[in-house]
């Protein structure tokens, strides 16, 4: 760690009231530039423990850039993590206000149940299925808080990953029923196909997101607990959204899951 305990809590209350006022900010490594990853899950860590404290409960987890469509969308070559919290829940179908969000942009993305608790090291593709209770269509809707969507890998670590909204929908199937590698996604906004791809975009196989985040946990002495949602990554590049726009994701054998943008 190269940050003391005082930045670290002043960057989470700096990075969440930018989150609560849609307010965007320069990236914040510009000031500290010394910060290592310790650091930046530190920072992820006291906004986490500010919305529990509020009394938000957290519902999830997350991994991102995990693709190499999103990797080169935002320059960076390693996944991250995140979570969920329970206001960033959007009912399927229905609106998501564009006017609490800075620059918000949605992902076509796989979501994993589990309903064994995984638990990293050497967690794998294989334990991951083994554990997973169902996986369903997920839309994420992104939206650093970082200015012009710029951002290094520790900025965004700190900045939970950009988690803001995301809905899952459509058919939930129990992994044995599909090849994640092969099921074949379109996302359409306002009807029109806007992104395509395939589950293996997404290192391969979604469910090695889910292993690495076990592993990534697993090194920190925490584990995926039974019960977890788990967006698994953007299988292509994210798109921007604004009022007005209705999304939908349909993904092979899963059905459709949707969202609306309003003001
Ligand atoms: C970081 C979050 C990326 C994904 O699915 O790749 C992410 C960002 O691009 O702002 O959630
Ligand atoms: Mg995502």
């Amino acid at each position: 760690m190269k940050l003391d305990a005082q930045t670290i809590a002043g960057l989470a209350a700096h990075l969440e009231s930018c989150e609560l006022e849609a307010r965007d900010t320069p990236k914040i490594t510009d000031e500290h530039p010394q910060m290592d990853w310790d650091d930046a899950y530190a920072i992820q860590d006291a906004i986490r423990r500010r919305k529990t404290d509020r009394g938000h409960r957290i519902i999830g987890l997350k991994a991102g850039l995990t693709s190499h469509a999103k990797m080169k969308q935002m320059g960076v070559e390693t996944p991250v993590f995140g979570f969920l919290a329970d206001n960033f829940a959007v009912p399927e179908g229905g609106e998501c206000r564009v006017s609490e969000l800075i620059h918000p942009k949605v992902e076509p993305e796989i979501a994993f149940v589990t309903r064994r608790a995984l638990k990293g090291p050497g967690c794998h593709i294989g334990a991951v299925l083994a554990a997973t209770d169902f996986v369903l269509p997920g839309i994420e809707v992104i939206d650093s808080r970082y200015r012009d969507f710029k951002f290094d890998l520790k900025s965004v670590v700190a900045d939970n990953t950009s988690a803001a909204r995301f809905v899952v929908g459509g058919r939930a199937i129990p992994a044995s029923e599909v090849d994640l590698r092969t099921i074949g996604i379109v996302l359409e906004k306002n009807g029109e196909p806007v992104a395509f791809g395939a589950g293996a975009a997404v290192l391969g196989h979604p469910a090695a997101a889910i292993a690495m985040l076990a592993n990534h946990l697993g090194a920190r002495g925490e584990e995926i607990p039974a019960g977890t949602l788990i967006l698994s990554g953007g299988i292509t590049e994210a798109v921007a959204v604004a009022a007005g726009d209705s999304v939908t994701l349909r993904v092979q054998g899963m059905g459709s899951v949707g969202l609306r943008f309003v003001e």
